[in-house]
């Protein structure tokens, strides 16, 4: 059967849009398109036309294009398009839902920049490398953020800190309330999962003020749509596209409903199951005695449940299934790291790269955020593209971090790199410039989609190298954006056990990498653990918040944590790694 006209109008569109994202001829793109406008309002006999030979008497289609329609009108294919297809990648088909952002463009940004996902897109342009782009601009550049948020507006999963803002929003208008007794976050966001699907919130009440929380909840200003009212539950999708669910429950209730909607599923069935075995029921309203399934055991607080089975408190993030439940049974759960053991990071970026801060801006955050060093890591040579420094900038900068340390108290600044792992694994600079620094950062950032042998070759190469200190946001991975690169982590890990090099904990919300599922086999085996922020302006240095809840999901020790340690025995670490 021969193929209809509005098929071969779609196909004939879809060439100009992937003719513009290979690259090709923009005038054979825009023939495309104009046969496809001038084809979807002919009026006449069709398939007569196309029978009669007669497609290049209209006007702008001529032998070639009418050969390809042709094609498609006898096969149902163009094997042009379907070529063009395979040579791209999906990542840049994904793009073209981004408003204000065209094929030509999306071309560019994926030769220029090596961008091939809406998460690198999203990150190039965090880092400022689109406003720098020939053709593009820092307006442009917002605009396309704003479009990537309007496109992940209604995707499944967001971000950590994006439902924790709306979270902790949601908090405060419930927490105004007199009728409210008491209001916390549960879910994922309370267990510090790196993504999150929606917001659970549980405030207990008097049963008669129930129906007024519910009405203020659905009400509130940032309520885009009511998706269930009801008397003890509901929930609503807010201005930013995310789910939030509202359960109202008797303060009796509360610990036992926090604990239930706090999960995780696994850990919850864990839990259950050993209340069971002690003959007890437990569920979302209380703790039962089995043979009494109206006389709750009264629990203000969720250790005080845990407790009556005999478990040690098991901290939200710990509760995913993975063993957190024996070992509280054994009463040996981890000392989780604190926020507060943290002495200092590392991974800050500054003007002379890609940053936005200068070194004193850093300084002056390091003492805001009770740090006692922090160290810089701009970009290094290979990385043009986010201005990676020259070895003249690199040793300007150095001098200006002594003159600061000599001038000024507070924090400590500590003189790092962050150092392309280069193809072959070499670092980025010759070891003489190497020695005078501090630490050494060593990252891979281009060069993604090696088989997994090289890769960790070349992973290996680079931690035989005596200068460096870290390995930089392991895997590489983008959250919702772009898979890890393909390495064997066990071998990469135990060598840097070897070599005495940390392992980072890239703190940004979109890598949160190495992934907290690989931090416990990973010190388990000895592995030193270094929670850095990787910030691109010196407000972002908090997100070190971040990097300890996903370490703490790890079981992370402040043992294991390169950055609990005190300046003076930093400064031990550090020469320790010293060529
Ligand atoms: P997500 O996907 O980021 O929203 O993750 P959660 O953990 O917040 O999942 P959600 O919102 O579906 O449910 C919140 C909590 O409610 C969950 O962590 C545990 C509890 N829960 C939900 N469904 C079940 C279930 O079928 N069985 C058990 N035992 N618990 C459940
Ligand atoms: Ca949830
Ligand atoms: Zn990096």
């Amino acid at each position: 059967m021969a193929t209809p006209k509005s098929v071969i109008v779609d196909v004939l569109r879809d060439m100009a849009v992937l003719i513009e994202l290979s690259g090709g001829n923009p005038f054979r793109a825009r023939s495309f398109a104009n046969a496809a406008r001038t084809l979807e309002s002919y009026r006449g006999d069709f398939a007569a036309l196309v029978a009669s030979n007669g497609l290049t008497s209209i006007k702008g289609i001529g032998d070639s294009l009418s050969a390809k329609i042709l094609e498609l009108w006898q096969t149902g294919a163009m094997s042009e398009l379907e070529e063009l297809r395979k040579q791209i990648p999906p990542g840049l088909f994904d793009m073209l839902r981004i408003p204000g952002l065209g094929p030509k463009r999306i071309h560019t940004i994926h030769t220029e920049l090596g961008v091939a996902t809406i998460g690198e897109l999203e990150y190039a342009c965090q880092e400022n490398r689109l406003a720098l782009l020939a053709g593009f601009g820092a307006k442009l550049q917002t605009n396309i953020l704003e479009g990537i948020r309007t496109v992940r507006l209604y995707s499944a999963r967001v971000l950590y800190p994006k439902a924790l803002r709306d979270a902790v929003h949601l908090k405060s208008v419930l927490s105004a309330m007199s009728e409210v007794v008491r209001c916390e976050v549960a879910g994922s966001l309370r267990r510090r999962r790196e993504t999150i699907k929606d917001i659970d919130l549980v405030v207990t009440a008097r049963a008669s003020d129930a129906s007024l929380i519910m009405h203020h909840f659905v009400q509130n200003e940032r309520v885009a749509e009511i998706i269930a009212h009801g008397e003890r539950k509901s929930s609503i999708r807010l201005d930013s596209g995310i789910q939030a669910d509202l359960r109202v429950v008797e303060p009796g209730q509360f610990a036992a409903a926090l604990m239930y909607f706090t999960g995780s599923k696994e850990h919850n069935i864990e839990v259950r199951g050993r209340a069971q075995q002690l003959g007890y029921k437990l569920n979302e309203y209380g703790l039962f005695p089995a043979d009494d399934p109206e006389a709750p055991v009264s629990c203000a607080n969720e250790d005080e449940i845990y407790a009556a089975l005999g478990l040690s408190y098991i901290p939200p993030e710990l509760r995913e299934g993975r063993g957190e439940v024996e070992a509280s049974a054994q009463h040996q759960l981890p000392v989780l790291l604190r926020r507060e053991d943290v002495r200092g990071t590392f991974h800050v970026h500054t003007q002379y790269s890609d940053g936005e801060g200068t070194i004193a801006d850093i300084a002056r955050m390091a003492e805001q955020l009770g740090f006692e060093y922090v160290g810089i890591a701009d970009h290094s040579q290979s990385a043009a593209y986010a201005g990676g420094l020259k070895p003249e900038r690199l040793l300007e900068q150095i001098d200006e971090i002594d003159r600061h340390n000599a001038a000024q108290r507070g924090p400590r600044i500590l003189k790092g790199i962050e150092s392309d792992i280069r193809q072959d694994g070499t670092l980025d600079y010759d070891d003489d410039l190497l020695a005078k620094l501090d630490f050494v950062i060593a990252s891979i950032h281009s060069s993604l989609k090696m088989d997994r042998e090289t890769m960790t070759r070349r992973l290996m190469t680079a931690m035989s190298h005596p200068a460096m200190t870290a390995l930089g946001h392991p895997t590489g991975r983008l959250l919702l954006g772009r898979e890890p690169y393909e390495a064997d982590f066990q071998q990469v890990y135990a060598e840097a056990i070897r070599r005495g090099i940390a392992i980072e904990l890239n703190a940004h919300p979109m890598r949160l990498d190495i992934d907290w599922r690989e931090i416990r086999a990973a010190t388990e085996c000895g592995a030193k653990i270094m929670i850095n922020p990787d910030a691109h302006a010196p407000a972002d240095m908090s997100d070190v918040d971040f990097g300890v809840g996903i370490a703490r999901k790890g079981w992370l020790t402040p043992t294991q944590t390169v950055n609990a340690l005190p300046l003076e025995a930093i400064s031990q670490f550090l020469k320790g790694k010293k060529i």
